[in-house]
């Protein structure tokens, strides 16, 4: 008989998510997670190998003499969480902007003086390979103790051919070092450096970054800062194209500060996933739905700027737009690491359900980072990525903030963090 390795029993409430890994949830299905109560999942050498009630596994003989048993009696049970959009990899900090935002100073207009994006850059550059690890695996390991299994780290510190096969090599080598699973995208088109304009950093991001770039292999995804001002819908289409060609997946930062069309031609390019959009206009979310491009909302980098003014999540779920949700975690516009508060303002102010929020930072963020077929749900087959919540029921997630809530975070069956 085969056993399984770990039983996770009885839990309260057992959120699967099941019934999206071929395609992202959308509209009223985002509200129907997979309930099962006195709920159960037993994993084998990594992997899902059931998933029901406690007393269907035990029936079942999933439980051997050796199976590790963990009760989740009186908590609730989900599939780690999924953070589809981070800048994680980064030297430094940019606290002292605080004191700029606090007087009304814009964030594009504190990167025009120079500070910014290029202030994280410089000092990105100034630190040693094993500084920028040391300091993002600090972060990586927040992240874990807060239910996050999988980060998509973008790079776009180095904005240099050099510096940007750096970020992603040392994203590559942190993907081994700790249990959180990396997902690398390649960002340089991520500000325009001194001494360039826009179009020649362009030319430069299609000409020279990208082929190597992609020769290298390091990177699943190129993502651009579509923004006016940074780069613009002709630029980065231009750049967007060329990452196509050389078979990297696509994302794009789009309608974040100004209505520009960027969910227009998010759509268009047919990216994977469009991400911010606080600005995306009607015709925007209409054609985002038409192809089936996943909205990354970022509700932290709202609240962190102090505008009070949120992604229109309602009106994308009502037109059909599968909606993910991340941290964005950056050091100068969300300098956070937690998913449990991303759920909180999802909810309180991009007014997502639980249910709904639950699916945006678990199946759908898996689908925005291309591994829908791997994590996000608890589904046999799937890797055994689980998170015990030390609360009595869904409601309970958002409700109460400011505080970790999770007990226990399983990576492929292993407890990699518990309290
Ligand atoms: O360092 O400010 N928005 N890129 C686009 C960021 C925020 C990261 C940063
Ligand atoms: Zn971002």
């Amino acid at each position: 008989m085969v056993y399984a390795d770990l039983l996770i029993h009885s839990a309260q409430m057992m959120a699967t998510m099941s019934g999206y890994s071929e395609s992202p949830a959308c509209g009223e299905d985002m509200s129907k997670i997979g309930l099962i109560a006195d709920g159960a999942v037993a994993i084998r050498e990594g992997k899902i190998v059931a998933v029901g009630t406690t007393q269907d596994l035990r029936a079942k003989g999933w439980v051997g003499p050796d199976t590790k048993e963990i009760s989740a009696r009186g908590k609730v049970v989900t599939p780690g969480f999924v953070d589809p959009h981070t800048h994680v990899l980064y030297a430094g900090s940019r606290e002292n902007e605080l004191s700029l935002k606090l007087k009304g100073v814009p964030y594009l207009e504190i990167l025009k003086q120079g500070g910014g994006i290029l202030s994280t850059v410089r000092s990105t550059k100034q630190a040693s390979d094993e500084e920028i690890k040391a300091q993002t695996h600090r972060r990586l390991r927040t992240m874990l103790s807060m239910g996050t299994t999988t980060v998509e780290a973008k790079s776009g510190y180095g904005l240099t051919v050099e510096e940007e096969l750096r970020a992603l090599r040392l994203i590559h080598e942190l993907d081994g070092e700790q249990p959180v699973d990396l997902v690398p995208t390649f960002m340089g088109a991520h500000a325009v450096p001194p001494g360039y304009s826009e179009e020649e950093f362009t030319n430069y991001v299609v000409d020279e970054m990208l082929p190597q770039i992609a020769a290298e292999g390091q990177a699943e995804f190129c993502d651009v800062f579509c923004e006016p001002g940074v780069f613009s819908l002709e630029s980065s289409e231009r750049i967007l194209v060329k990452a196509q060609a050389l078979n990297l997946k696509l994302k794009m930062h789009a309608d974040e500060l100004a209505s520009a069309g960027g969910a227009q031609l998010a759509a268009k390019l047919g990216v994977i996933s469009a991400d911010h959009l606080l600005q995306a206009s009607d015709e925007g979310i209409a054609a985002l739905a038409q192809q089936g491009v996943i909205a990354v909302l970022l509700p932290a980098t709202s609240f962190n700027l102090a505008k009070n003014s949120y992604a229109r999540a309602r009106e994308m779920i009502r037109a059909g737009v599968p909606v993910a949700l991340a941290t964005d975690s950056n050091p100068g516009s969300s300098p956070t690491e937690s998913m449990p508060l991303v759920l909180t303002l999802a909810c309180l102010y991009l007014r997502m359900t639980p249910e709904e929020a639950l699916t945006a930072v678990t199946i759908n963020a898996a689908h925005a980072i291309g591994r829908a077929n791997q994590i996000g749900s608890l589904e046999v087959g799937k890797q055994g990525d689980v998170v015990i919540l030390d609360i009595p029921n869904l409601n309970y997630l958002p409700y109460h903030f400011g505080s970790n809530p999770v007990e226990m975070v399983f990576k492929r069956g292993k407890i990699v963090w518990s309290i």
